[in-house]
Order: structure tokens, then C-alpha cells, then sequence
């Protein structure tokens, strides 16, 4: 029986013996006294990285985009999100339970807004109105199939937004891999944003763990807002140990991952019933309409798992398939060779 190829996530991949050495050797302290030295460490080196005053470890995307949320808004205000951002979609609706705020949807297409999508969302300063508090970005964006805003895109919402006395938070879970397709770093892909959010937990392998990246000042309320949500650890050192060395080993390896889902997106994208563009696919998340099957995309998913593929539906019609460093391109051949079996044999 060969082993099953896990295509649902990048939250899959397991930590590398590097990081399993790492966290079995950090020192540690208790970080609600601010004295893990290894957090401590990691703190300051993605705030430099990142080229921003500095950087508070959570222990999940969801806690840190919230905090975002709660960081540049008052409960009954209004935040711009694109209709299947992950704030709005995928955090049970802990915007409107923690921060208390209303979201005001669009659609962007390959769900990257430009500041024109932006502009007509924010509501007059009229009283009786909810007033806007912020932007809220994905880069990449999961739910549009792993696609990248630009820099100069990004840089230009930020300072309009600024402009209008508004503030911008990014849900940069694959910052990297952004960063990654767009030949830049994280530091140019993210200036000018309140408040950055990215996950270590996904393409950069470590088995838990986010960032929020801010001025000291916005880390410093964060650091509150995460008390209050459970997200203060004590010997968090052997979490940070092991994002260290993510921060050594994964960037330069995402590329791999990428180059796969291009690959994965091409072997499937002439077979019957399926509908993807290789060309759209350009970090490591490729998002296939199966709707020309006939087959719900929870029954392709389910089929796909009794061939050994594991892969998670997205929408009635649509399913995700997600690169990694566990998978190789030998197992993106084999998933595609399970996806070909499976549409040929539908009566
Ligand atoms: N995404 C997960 C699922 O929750 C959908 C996945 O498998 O892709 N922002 C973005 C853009 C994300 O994709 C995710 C996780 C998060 C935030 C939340 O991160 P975690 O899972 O650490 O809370």
C-alpha cells in the first residue's frame, strides 16, 4: 500500500530533525515575564527582518489576525475584506465576538484589490453610519488560489489608506511564499503596513506558531490583546527554537513547492470535467473547479483519498490542492495520475 500523499494543507509538514534538535535544546524561561531568551531572540530577528520596530509570537494565525482586527478598530466599526479572505471566512466570525466590528465585503479578482476596489467601501463621515477603521489585505490570498499582490500595489493602498485616516492590516500567512514569487523581501512586500501577520506553521514547517509584526507601540497593545485571548505562553522557547531555524532553512526552499503546484496545475489541466489555469497558479496553493464532472467536489475529494491523495473541497464545486515540503514532485505526479483515473472512470 503506498503512503498517502496530504495535498489538504502546508499546515501538514512536520518539523525537520533541525528544528526537533532545536526545540529539544532551547533555553527557556517564562515569556509572560518577557523572559524566554529564545522568544526573545526570534522576536527581534523578524522585527529586523521584516524592518519593523518589532514582533510578538502567537500561537496561531487566527490570534494574530484578530489582534490585528482589535489592534486598529473600536467594537461597531467597519472593516474592508475581500469576500474569501480568511479573516472573514475561515476564524468563526471572531471579528464581530472579539473586536465587534462589521465587515464590508467586495470581490477582487484573484481576489487581490487595487485601491480603486478600496476607495468607494469607506463610509462618510456621517454619524448615524458605522464608520470604517481599517483594511484588511491577504498576501498570498489562500481561497484565490495562492495568488500575490504587488509591492507597488500594496505600497499604494497603504498610503491612500493612511490618506484616509484609516489603517491597514495584512494577513500575510504566506508572506514568504509571496515573497518568494515576487523575487522581493518580506521587508519590501510588507512596508507600510499596521500591522503584519504570518504564519512559521505552513510552507516555513514549524509545527506551531505566528508572528505579529508592528511598531513597538502596536506590540506593545498586542501583547494585551493576546492575554486576552489565551495566547500568552510560559517556556515558549521550545515553539521559537524551531522558528529560528525555520527562518535559516525554508524561505529558499518554497520556490520547490511552487514550481510543484505549477506542475500539478498542468498535468491536470486538460483532463475532462476539470477546470484550473496553470498559468494563474504561482506560489504553492492551486485551487480546481470540478464542477464539469458532474461529481460534487466533496465526493472528488473523497474519491481522491480512496486513491491515496488527500485534498479538501473549498466550495461545492471547487477543491484545493496545497504543496509543500513533504511532497515531492513524484507524489504531485502520482496525485494527478489518481485525479486522471478518477474522471475517466465516471460514468
Ligand atoms: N489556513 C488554513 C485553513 O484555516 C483554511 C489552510 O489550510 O490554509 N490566514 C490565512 C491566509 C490562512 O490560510 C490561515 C490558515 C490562517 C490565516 C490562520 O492560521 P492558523 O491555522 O494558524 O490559525
Amino acid at each position: 500500500m503506498p503512503s498517502t500523499i496530504d495535498l489538504r494543507s502546508d499546515t501538514v509538514t512536520k518539523p525537520s530533525p533541525a528544528m526537533r534538535q532545536a526545540m529539544a535544546e532551547a533555553v527557556v524561561g517564562d515569556d509572560v515575564y518577557f523572559e524566554d531568551p529564545t522568544v526573545n531572540r526570534l522576536q527581534e530577528q523578524v522585527a529586523e527582518l521584516f524592518g519593523f520596530e518589532a514582533s510578538l509570537f502567537v500561537p496561531s494565525g487566527t490570534m494574530g489576525n484578530q489582534i490585528g482586527l482589535k489592534l486598529h478598530s473600536q467594537p461597531g466599526q467597519e472593516i474592508i475584506v475581500e469576500a474569501r479572505s480568511h479573516i472573514y471566512n475561515w476564524e468563526v466570525g471572531m471579528g464581530a465576538a472579539f473586536a465587534g466590528v462589521v465587515p464590508r465585503l467586495f470581490n477582487a479578482e484573484q481576489g487581490q484589490p487595487t485601491w480603486d476596489d478600496i476607495e468607494p467601501l469607506i463610509q462618510p463621515k456621517v454619524y448615524y453610519r458605522a464608520q470604517t477603521a481599517m483594511v484588511c489585505l491577504e498576501n498570498t490570498h489562500n481561497m484565490a488560489g495562492g495568488t500575490v499582490m504587488p509591492v507597488e500595489t500594496f505600497r499604494h493602498i497603504c498610503e491612500q489608506t493612511h490618506a484616509a485616516g484609516l489603517k491597514v492590516h495584512l494577513d500575510g500567512a504566506r508572506i514568504f511564499n509571496a515573497a518568494t514569487a515576487l523575487g522581493v523581501s518580506v521587508a519590501e512586500l510588507t512596508r507600510g503596513a499596521d500591522s503584519v501577520m504570518f504564519c512559521f506553521s505552513k510552507g516555513l514547517g514549524t509545527p506551531i506558531g505566528s508572528m505579529v509584526v508592528g511598531s513597538r507601540e502596536v506590540i506593545d497593545r498586542a501583547i494585551v490583546y493576546r492575554k486576552m485571548l489565551g495566547g500568552s505562553l510560559r517556556q515558549v522557547g521550545v515553539l521559537a527554537a524551531a522558528c529560528l531555524v525555520a527562518l535559516e532553512e525554508s524561505p529558499q526552499n518554497l520556490i520547490h513547492d511552487h514550481e510543484n503546484a505549477r506542475f500539478l496545475a498542468e498535468e491536470i489541466a486538460d483532463l475532462p470535467g476539470i477546470s484550473v489555469d496553470p498559468t494563474q497558479v504561482v506560489t504553492n496553493i492551486v485551487i480546481v473547479d470540478v464542477a464539469g464532472t458532474g461529481l460534487t467536489s466533496a465526493s472528488v475529494c473523497e474519491r481522491l483519498a480512496y486513491r491515496g491523495v488527500l485534498t479538501g473541497p473549498v466550495s461545492p464545486t471547487q477543491i484545493r490542492f496545497v504543496t509543500h515540503r513533504d511532497v515531492d514532485r513524484l507524489s504531485c505526479k502520482t496525485a494527478a495520475q489518481a485525479l486522471r483515473r478518477l474522471v475517466t472512470e465516471i460514468d
